[in-house]
């Protein structure tokens, strides 16, 4: 189970949404280290390959957010990113809660970006208190 990615996942993801880089870099750097310290032979070794791919992707994005405390617009490049890959993690490892999959089309110039919440209820965590109510659920991932 990957119970402490998601609660740092989480946690960080509240920070953005609360437009603090420092929380989120220092939530940032207690993913990376959830993410290192995660059992690849606890799921199926058919599986094993594409969970380590994920998990060092997923760091790299950890580590980025959790040195660039000061700049905030730099740290949700990389949470966007970050989310698709802690979606194919639960998606394999499983979920201790439900988390809702939130799209949001404003981001980056109308591009759009996704993120995951404990909540169906909308806080923005890609554009903050500049537009905190905007997104809607596109998947709800449920407990396994
Ligand atoms: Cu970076």
């Amino acid at each position: 189970m990957a119970t402490t990615i998601i609660n740092n996942y989480l946690a960080l993801k509240n920070a953005l949404v609360e437009d603090n880089g420092k929380k989120a870099a220092s939530s940032g750097k207690l993913l990376y280290d959830a993410l290192g310290k995660y059992e690849i032979s606890s799921v199926p070794a058919s599986k094993q390959k594409e969970l380590k791919d994920i998990l060092y992707d997923a760091r790299e994005h950890a580590e980025h957010i959790s040195e660039n405390g000061n700049k905030i617009d730099h740290q949700r490049e990389h949470f966007e990113i970050l989310s698709t890959d802690i979606k194919d993690l639960v998606v394999i490892t499983g979920a201790d809660r439900t988390l809702y999959q939130i799209y949001c089309p404003m981001y980056d110039n109308k591009k759009g970006g996704k993120w995951l919440s404990e909540s169906n209820e909308i806080k923005n965590p890609l554009l903050g208190s500049k537009m905190i109510k905007c997104g809607s659920v596109s998947q709800v991932i449920a407990v396994k």
